[in-house]
């Protein structure tokens, strides 16, 4: 396909097959659960790092808590606000992640809470002026108000129409969040600097570890505070994310079985979107503009994604038996809403495998009709975005599943 062009005709999709999750590389069936979550499943989380996100490096990082705040009665009485500075220290160098948490004023015992990364700094999700505006470099926003790389005051709540905070409180779950560029700078500087600078690193390896790879390990690091921090249940922790930070959402839940539900917010292409599909934003175009976060070895299937050892319904059914969210938007085209919707269908037959009956039906439902199956799926009215209403269903749905 020319680059410059993209298709959104549903006609000129090309016929494609995709990887059967429930067939072993070797080509004999998987009969049962323990088969799919003793053999199969490591088989394609294998292939997904060896081919797309790349590998995490093996080596101990130490994780500790350099810092920590504790406000009682922000947000209007609402919220315990919390800020956590984690450390990780590698063999030869440290970095400092800042996490945010909201925790309902008014809970008893340990709260079940939603983590996020955001886009441009803690302090764009909510114009609460007690949180710490990060000092290191964040992306020249300037719808978020923020100009030469450097936040300030004024990007306050920028991003707070895409954080569903109150709402989130008064259900009585907790939100923590990390502003992305604390675990990994989003753009191309060969891989030295926030994450992947703690390890000693290998480029002559394809598989060597991207951005998206790196932000999901730094979602797992958090996860390890949260599970020393009494206020918070660990055991029900929900990993959510939009867009490239919904690609991560997925890969940390397939890479980590601590999140106890999932949430893709319009993730598309290297996301929930099935590649094959080549419609909207095509693997050779991410990998071109986005060089960094995925593997080199991904590159290589540019121009053949036929060729993909695996396709992203094999992300989603990594999840299974957890409870997993596919949400797109109808505008959103380059995100492929439908191949959005037919990954979660395809993942489906995993979930099935392990018991569960009531699951996706094959007829992409209308706008704003969403279905709380296991693997849930909805498509709302707009554009690429995280809405209140987006937020909503979630609640719905960490309520039912969670
Ligand atoms: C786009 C990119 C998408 C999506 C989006 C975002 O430019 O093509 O894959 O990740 O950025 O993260 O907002």
């Amino acid at each position: 396909m020319d680059d410059s062009v993209f298709n959104y005709d549903e006609s000129k999709v090309p016929d494609y097959t995709l990887p059967d999750p429930l067939v072993f590389e070797d080509g004999s069936p998987v009969v049962d659960a323990g088969a799919w979550l003793v053999r199969r499943r490591p088989e394609i989380l294998a292939l997904f790092e060896e081919h797309v996100y790349g590998r995490a490096p093996a080596e101990p990082v130490t994780v500790s808590v350099d810092s920590t705040s504790l406000v009682a009665g922000a947000l209007d009485g609402l919220a315990t606000r919390k800020e956590i500075t984690l450390r990780l220290a590698g063999a030869s160098s440290h970095l400092d992640i800042n996490i945010l948490v909201y925790l309902p004023q008014a809970r008893k015992g340990a709260v079940p809470l939603f983590i996020g990364l955001n886009f441009a700094g803690n302090h764009t999700i909510h114009a609460d002026p007690g949180i710490t505006v990060p000092t290191s470099w964040v992306p020249n926003t300037l719808q978020l108000g923020i100009e030469d790389h450097r936040a300030t005051p004024a990007s306050r709540g920028a991003a707070s129409s895409r954080w569903a905070v109150e709402a989130i409180l008064r259900r009585g779950y907790g939100l923590a969040t990390i502003y992305c560029g604390d675990i990994d700078p989003d753009f191309d500087d060969g891989f030295n600097n926030g994450v992947h600078g703690l390890f000693a690193r290998d480029d002559a390896h394809g598989d060597a570890w991207g951005t998206i790879s790196g932000w999901a390990w730094g979602l797992s690091r958090a996860l390890d505070y949260l599970e020393q921090d009494d206020s918070i249940d660990a055991s029900r922790v929900a990993v959510m994310g939009h867009s490239r930070l919904g690609k991560t959402a997925l890969w940390a839940g397939a890479t980590d079985p601590r999140f106890a539900l999932v949430i893709s917010n319009d993730s598309g292409c290297g996301g929930a979107a099935l590649s094959r599909r080549e419609f909207g934003e095509t693997v050779k175009r991410i990998n071109t503009v986005f060089p960094h976060w995925f593997c080199t070895n991904f590159r290589a299937y540019n121009d053949r994604v036929a060729t993909l050892p695996v396709d992203q319904h094999q992300l989603i059914a990594l999840v299974a038996p957890r409870p997993v969210y596919i949400a797109s938007a109808a505008d959103d085209l380059w995100a492929d809403p439908r191949g959005e919707f037919l990954a979660a269908v395809a993942a489906s037959p995993v979930y099935r495998l392990m018991g569960m009956q009531n699951l996706l039906g094959r007829e992409m439902p209308a706008v704003e009709t969403p279905i709380h199956t296991r693997v849930a799926y909805h498509v709302r009215s707009g554009g690429h975005n995280v809405t209140s209403y987006d937020w909503e269903q979630y609640l719905n749905f960490a309520d039912r599943w969670l």
